[in-house]
């Protein structure tokens, strides 16, 4: 261990805390009693229990919670030390205790007059090299000035990446479409499936596109076959292996590999161990969403970032956005049994947020130990999950009114729209507010009847209610709201993984599934017939696979 390695206490279970018990407890108490009764005794509580900061407001009166839950909520984030390890993260720490890193995505949108040390070195002077060297080439693709190989301007730009080389920049671009520049037309291709190659450059010409190359390692096998298969194609219509020059550039912290596929270092983009690959959108990594929105708003997104970083830095922890919502997803997950937590923006340009969180919830805080490698005894994450309203109220939402389970649902509106198109907005609003109230409140079986429903029907129309919600409402979607959304949630996780004592930062649960695989492709993919030493079902299939693959 280096001394810049953070201290992890040495914790009790987190289950024999004070707090823990009696939040056990008061939960017990807490079961019984309706969000009706709640907002019935305090007339004021849905203006008392909201928060703002960063551009957005959060309501979360319509959570099953009383004040002396919070105060217990926050007694259990002191007991875990919420404090220290918010200070370790900002400082630069080493609290990826397993891949002995620090954990910095906040310095990534640090002002340029801050300073964030790492093993003696300030690294903002070089996260803004880097990104004055993006916003250069960002200039001279939107302004036509950097061409293909053929001298045409490039038109379409295909990103390679997977997993935090690709959902992050993928959201982002399609978040704020309606910031870009529209003679730019942007393309996602992650799955080792050929299909989504194929699919993507389907209507694509070579000498109007740029491949950017998204990869950390550059060592990861789907982006690597379709960055291989992106240059062959390529090269087959324009014949010249300098059009690769032109036509591929490169975001990775592995100059050696980037160099050896061939693309020239000068056309490579870095950043650093610190920053793991499900926070790394505002880094280089976003060198797509750049090229979408150009470099103003790409700063303007960082500083949307930046100011939910100094919120959650500095704010005492009772009016802490993503203290609270942190707290409030622990207090589902292990006094509720709640499995999952649905996102639900009503917002289109917000489609692809609810996968962007799956990857960043999910693989940040699906755990089984802790920090010091011990079994936990508590639920880790929940299941993220989630579809743009108002879609999902037509699909799923029936489960969440009157089905057996507990979701708790984050609700996410802006007031103005982008595509002001007349009543739209205001229906899509209502629906909104609709939800979280009916969700809350229900409807009992005295006013199902009084509506005059027949006997028979009145169960199945009665609506239980209690079903939590919080709502985050924000002016408008802009690159800087984007920002400050991402990183509410980023430190919502954070603060979940803290309570749990868990490394949010690692991610060793995609090995096992990839090591598997490389030894299966030759078994697939040999001529000769080839033993086999997995299990007998793995055998089968892997030779039914063969059979039925080689009759085509
Ligand atoms: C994210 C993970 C993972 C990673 C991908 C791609 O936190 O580390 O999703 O981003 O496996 O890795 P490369 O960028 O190295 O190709």
């Amino acid at each position: 261990m280096t001394n810049n390695t953070a201290p992890h206490p040495m914790q009790a279970s987190l289950t024999a805390r004070p707090a823990w018990k009696a939040l056990d407890a008061h939960s017990q108490a807490m079961r019984q009693v309706h969000l009706r009764q709640l907002f019935a005794e305090d007339p004021r509580r849905g203006e008392r229990l909201a928060v703002e900061a960063a551009g957005f407001y959060l309501d979360y009166s319509k959570n099953r919670i009383t004040d002396e839950t919070i105060r217990l909520l926050l007694q259990l984030a002191q007991e875990c030390g919420l404090r220290e390890r918010i200070d370790a993260m900002f400082s630069g720490q080493k609290i990826n205790v397993t891949e002995q890193r620090a954990v910095l995505h906040t310095a990534l949108r640090a002002a340029k007059d801050e300073r964030v040390m790492v093993d003696g070195v300030d690294v903002v002077p070089e996260v803004h090299a880097v990104l004055d060297r993006m916003a250069a080439f960002c200039r001279q693709v939107r302004s036509g000035h950097w061409t293909g190989h053929t001298g045409k301007r490039i038109r379409h730009v295909v990103n390679i990446g997977i997993g935090g080389s690709d959902l992050g920049p993928a959201m982002a671009c399609q978040a704020l479409r309606h910031y870009s520049q529209r003679n730019l037309d942007f393309r996602f291709v992650s799955n080792v499936d050929g299909t989504d190659f194929a699919e993507a450059v389907h209507d694509l010409a070579p000498e109007e596109t740029l491949f950017i190359i998204c990869s950390k390692t550059f060592t990861t096998l789907e982006t690597l076959t379709n960055a291989r298969t992106a240059r062959a194609w390529c090269l087959a219509k324009l014949g010249d292996e300098k059009a690769v020059r032109r036509h591929f550039v490169a975001v990775s912290t592995n100059a050696a590999e980037v160099s050896k596929f061939g693309i020239d270092t000068a056309n490579m983009f870095g950043f650093w161990d610190w920053v793991g690959g499900r926070y790394s959108m505002e880094s280089a990594i976003g060198l797509s969403t750049m090229l979408a929105i150009g470099p103003e708003q790409f700063r303007e997104m960082l500083s949307g970032f930046h100011a939910m970083d100094r919120h959650f830095r500095s704010t005492p922890f009772e009016r802490n956005l993503p203290v609270l919502m942190g707290l409030l997803t622990v207090w589902y997950t292990n006094f509720f049994d709640a499995n999952t937590v649905a996102v639900l923006p009503y917002e289109q340009y917000l489609a692809r947020f609810p996968a962007y969180l799956q990857q960043l919830a999910m693989e940040s805080n699906g755990k089984h130990v802790t920090l010091d490698g011990a079994p936990v005894d508590y639920q880790t994450s929940p299941i993220y999950w989630g579809e743009p309203g108002t879609n999902g109220q037509h699909s799923f939402y029936q489960l969440i009114h009157q089905g057996t389970r507990l979701v708790p649902c984050d609700f996410i509106g802006f007031v103005q729209p982008l595509n002001p198109l007349e009543h739209h907005h205001d229906q899509l609003i209502a629906n909104l507010l609709a939800q979280t109230e009916a969700l809350a409140f229900g409807k009992t079986e005295q006013e199902v009847r009084a509506d005059g429903t027949p006997d028979r029907l009145a169960p199945h129309r009665v609506f239980e209610g209690n079903r939590p919600t919080n709502t985050l409402l924000g002016e408008r979607l802009t690159p800087q709201s984007l920002g400050s959304l991402v990183a509410l949630y980023e430190h919502s996780v954070f603060t979940q993984g803290v309570i749990w004592n868990i490394d949010s930062f690692d991610q060793w649960g995609v090995e096992l599934g990839k090591a598997l695989a490389q030894r299966t492709i030759p078994e697939l993919e040999s001529a000769q017939e080839p033993q086999l030493a997995h299990d007998s079902s793995t055998n089968t299939l892997i030779r039914r696979y063969r059979l039925l693959r080689r009759r085509d």
